[in-house]
């Protein structure tokens, strides 16, 4: 099979990847990549130095292809079932990128922060840096909540936007609730009964117990 994804079921930013894959059913290789493990580490680095997943590997192509995003980008480009994440009118697709872009830095990645200031060692704590990603989640919803079209990002149609605010709602709200934003919540309940994207929460089930917020 011409497609490897190096990823874990777990890695938030491997679930925008996977939901495109699934929504776009290309058929690849799951390489479920453990970092803890020396050798599967090792291995890993061998694909992609920074160590960070999802990254697609083309063996087809010759190539490999990091960042989350940039693999979506490549479904759409080579597989003609993914092309619809991507919109071919230009104005549409610089909406779709511009709220994938909005939903990576300003929730995604403060959100990311958080977790990384659970898993610190004592003495090594950040309250202050948690507080400051608290505010920029919250300046996200404010930002993304009136960008949502509906039912999907960009109307209609369901693309990569979509791919990239799954797994950002999903982990943000145990951080900063969507309580208050009710119309950010019920995209992102929307978004949990597309198939695609239920597939990749039901795969991700049995690791659950891991994510570090679960409990608050
Ligand atoms: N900008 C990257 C972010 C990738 C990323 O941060 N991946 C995390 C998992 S969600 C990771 O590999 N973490 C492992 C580490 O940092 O050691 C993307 O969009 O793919």
């Amino acid at each position: 099979m011409p497609l490897t994804l190096y990823y874990h079921p777990l890695s938030s930013f491997c679930w925008k990847a996977l939901i495109a894959l699934y929504e776009a059913d290309v058929a690849f290789e799951p390489r479920q990549v453990n970092l803890g493990d020396p050798a599967d580490r090792a291995a890993f680095e061998a694909v992609w130095p920074l160590a960070k997943f999802p990254v697609l590997r083309d063996s087809a192509a010759g190539k490999t292809i990091p960042e989350s995003s940039l693999i979506v980008d490549y479904l759409a480009r080579t597989r003609p079932s993914a092309a619809s994440l991507v919109p071919g009118d230009p104005d549409l697709r610089m909406q779709t990128r511009l709220v994938d872009r909005l939903i990576d830095s300003y929730i995604h990645v403060p959100f990311q922060q958080i977790v990384a200031e659970r898993m610190r060692p004592e003495g090594k704590h950040d309250p202050y840096g948690v507080e400051l990603a608290r505010g920029q989640i919250r300046s996200g919803y404010k930002l993304i909540a009136p960008m949502i079209a509906g039912p999907w990002a960009l109307g209609e149609a369901f693309t990569m936007a979509d791919c990239a605010a799954l797994p950002a709602l999903f982990y943000a709200d145990y951080a900063v609730s969507l309580a208050d934003w009710p119309g950010l919540a019920a995209y992102l309940g929307r978004l949990k009964s597309r198939p695609s994207v239920a597939r990749v929460l039901a795969e991700a089930e049995p690791f659950f117990q891991y994510f570090p917020l679960k409990d608050g």
